[in-house]
């Protein structure tokens, strides 16, 4: 397959799932141009690009559209081989898409009811919440990480990307939806918060500080 030419990235500057986007089209040194769109008033274009959920971000590549973040990380790291996403061996390969598939489908939906809650229910919403940050943690120490600063080890790979906007995030919903309760810190998941520092800090992610209001 012949490298991509033109490559175009529509989103909006305070979804983590656009930063993720960002962030591996710079970890690879992939060249793109960026579109910000107005999700208060979609354009025709936009419409066009994916007129099946209407969300952000769209990774547009030589005129074709491909939506859903975790879609797009994947496409990225089958087009563009330098700095590798995902491991090599496939067993490995597969846990990671299913702890990718755990944070989108358990813990995105979790944080959205505590959003949306109140009272008993949002207390409920924390519990489950933290429940399945527990099982996170321990899957992904179980079945992924064996040494190193990030979750794939020496280099940064995809989990590192996604859970990369989750401190942010947590951090977020602490401050405005949760007074005092602390979803995500460093005396109860050490691992986690010291892969997320690790990201914090890594060059392409310093440099691009995209996202001060992950998973909005
Ligand atoms: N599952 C989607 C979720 C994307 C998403 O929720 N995008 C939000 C911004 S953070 C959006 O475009 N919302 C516009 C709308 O719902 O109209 C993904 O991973 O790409």
């Amino acid at each position: 397959m012949a490298t991509p030419k033109d490559v175009k990235l529509f989103g909006v500057a305070t979804s983590g799932y656009c930063t993720m986007v960002h962030h591996a089209l710079q970890l690879k040194g992939v060249a793109y141009d960026y579109v910000e769109v107005d999700l208060k008033n979609k354009s025709e274009e936009f419409l066009r690009l994916h007129p099946v959920h209407k969300k952000v971000p769209i990774l547009v590549v030589d005129g074709k559209p491909i939506p859903e973040s975790l879609i797009i990380l994947q496409y990225v790291d089958e087009t563009w081989k330098e700095h590798p996403l995902l491991p090599q061996d496939p067993y490995l390969r597969s846990k990671v898409r299913f702890w990718a598939d755990f944070f989108y489908q358990k813990m995105v939906p979790a944080s959205y009811t505590i959003r949306t809650t109140e009272g008993e229910a949002k207390n409920k919403a924390v519990e489950e919440f933290l429940g399945r940050l527990k099982t996170l943690e321990d899957g992904i120490n179980k079945d992924v990480h064996v040494h190193g600063p990030f979750i794939h080890g020496e280099e940064p790979g995809l989990l590192d990307v996604i859970l990369g906007q989750f401190k942010t995030g947590s951090q977020l919903l602490e401050q405005r939806r949760l007074a005092g309760v602390k979803l995500l810190d460093k005396e109860h998941h050490p691992p986690l918060w010291s892969y997320m520092d690790a990201y914090a800090e890594f060059a392409v992610v310093k440099e691009l500080k995209l996202s001060p209001y992950a998973h909005a």
